[in-house]
């Protein structure tokens, strides 16, 4: 539970800890400048209160025996145009560890303390610089897995998503005040019915489509998932290795070798996919295999896009014949079917326009790459919002169809104005609360637990 001290001075590193030359620390708060002052150095024995905002000092960085900890630089930058909206001195320092810790050390020893997860962009929400949703979109921003899903960010930070709220909003009042108009001049012969039934079947609308685009924005968010899928021997975990471009699965002409999931990821076509191997599929008795199986139909459940592979070389039996089959019934738009070990001579040609591969000789894999690629494109690009949502709003935005359902079957009777202006009172209260106007200090609190320190 975070203890919102505002006044308080905190400080974090802002960069991911490891290697790297240099490492950016952030001290916020009211006493942000006075508090650095204690262990900083500058030249020419200046003083950050006598400097402009907005200024870089070269300075060091001392121990209380004076012992210098660091040469480093100073970002001097004055409330409120900061990103917390406080007094924020960021220190670009050497990164080793122990600098970095002897530097929080003293700002401890002098006032400060660390910062809880998200507290800085927490803090930039609570002093307005920011809202909610633009919040979010940085924490969505740092943890992007795609090209897409950084745009989108990006967008949301600039507010296209409170942008979207804010005209939903708009209609909802439209229709509230029209509906509190009607009861007003009961007496005389206005009706706005009409008018508010069409404002509010526009915002339902506007949720439904956004609605359905939801798993499409999980995938833009997180990345691909690609399984590769078949029977025993069928050589997934030849491919699966030529996919990644790494001996990550043990390859051998035992049927049964893969027995659990083996996942790998890696950046290709400014995304972030997840190969899957998963184990053969084929009756058993083993109790291993049998679970392993059990996986493998899970992650063609799962997954975005399943590379179906068939061997060629081998006659396939009646039964994985009939297994493929009701793959490719189920899974039909995210199948690739693939007919792998083309080196060898050819005993079936099941799907003819499977495509053909050999891990061995490397035969069609550029081909498959490039399939693989206009899938993942056609995934990702035919989406249209400008915003990706997370799982706060999504729930949200589930709540503010109930409301919205009440008052979409008034609509289809007689409209009850002063029922009707209860349910829109709800629908916009929710609606806030998605905007983070009237968010409640403990749903504040859950929104910036997932940030990670130093945010
Ligand atoms: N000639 C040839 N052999 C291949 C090819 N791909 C795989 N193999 C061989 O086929 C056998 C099975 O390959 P794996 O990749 O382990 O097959 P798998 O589908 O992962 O098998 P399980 O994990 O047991 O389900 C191994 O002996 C491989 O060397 C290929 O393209 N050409
Ligand atoms: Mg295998």
């Amino acid at each position: 539970m975070f203890e919102v001290r505002d006044e308080e001075t905190i400080i974090a590193q802002c960069t991911p800890s490891g290697s790297g030359a240099i490492a950016l620390l952030r001290v916020s708060g009211e006493n942000a400048l006075e508090i650095a002052q204690k262990f900083a150095v500058l030249p020419h024995k200046k003083f950050f209160r006598d400097l402009p905002s907005h200024t870089i000092h070269y300075g060091q960085i001392i121990d209380e025996s004076n012992h210098t900890i660091d040469h480093v630089l100073f970002l001097l930058m004055r409330a409120p145009q900061t990103f917390t909206g406080q007094n924020t001195i960021e220190i670009t320092c050497h990164n080793n560890p122990f600098i970095i810790a002897a530097i929080i050390n003293q700002a401890i020893k002098h006032g400060a303390r660390i910062a809880q997860r998200g507290e800085f962009t927490k803090r930039a929400f609570l002093n307005k610089k920011i809202d909610i949703t633009q919040a979010e979109a940085i924490n969505e921003l740092i943890h992007a897995h795609t090209e897409q899903a950084l745009k989108k960010s990006l967008t949301q930070l600039e507010g296209s998503f409170s942008h979207w709220i804010n005209k939903i909003e708009e209609k909802l009042l439209h229709a509230l005040s029209l509906c509190e108009a009607s009861f007003e001049f009961v007496e005389e012969d206005v009706n706005f019915d009409q008018q508010i039934k069409l404002s509010i079947h526009a915002v339902i609308q506007d949720i439904v489509h956004i609605e359905k685009e939801y798993d499409h924005q999980q995938q833009i968010k997180e990345g691909i998932r690609i399984a590769l899928i078949g029977s025993v021997n069928a050589g997934k975990s030849a491919l699966f290795n030529k996919l990644i471009k790494t001996e990550r699965a043990i390859v051998t002409e035992i049927a049964g070798t893969t027995r659990d999931v083996i996942e790998a990821g890696i950046y290709r076509n400014q995304s972030y996919i997840t190969f899957v191997d998963t184990a053969g599929l084929r009756e058993t008795e083993e109790k291993i295999e049998q679970e392993g199986i059990k996986r493998s139909f899970k992650e063609a459940e799962k997954a975005d896009i399943i590379l179906l592979i068939i061997d060629s070389s081998q006659k396939l039996s009646q039964l994985e014949e009939n297994l493929y089959n009701s793959l490719i019934k189920q899974y039909q738009p995210k199948v690739i079917p693939i007919a792998s070990k083309i080196d060898l001579s050819q005993q079936n040609n099941f799907i003819p326009d499977a495509l053909k591969v050999s891990a061995l000789t490397n035969q069609g894999i550029d081909t498959l790459e490039q399939k693989i690629k206009e899938k993942m494109n056609a995934l990702l690009n035919n989406y249209t919002a400008p915003y990706l949502l997370n799982q706060r709003q999504f729930k949200l935005l589930e709540q503010l169809k109930k409301p919205l359902k009440h008052i979409a079957k008034m609509t289809h009777e007689t409209i009850e104005h002063e029922l009707l202006s209860i349910h829109l009172r709800d629908a916009l209260e929710l609606l806030t609360e998605l905007s983070g106007k009237s968010l409640s200090d403990r749903s504040i609190d859950d929104i910036f637990k997932n940030f990670c320190v130093g945010k």
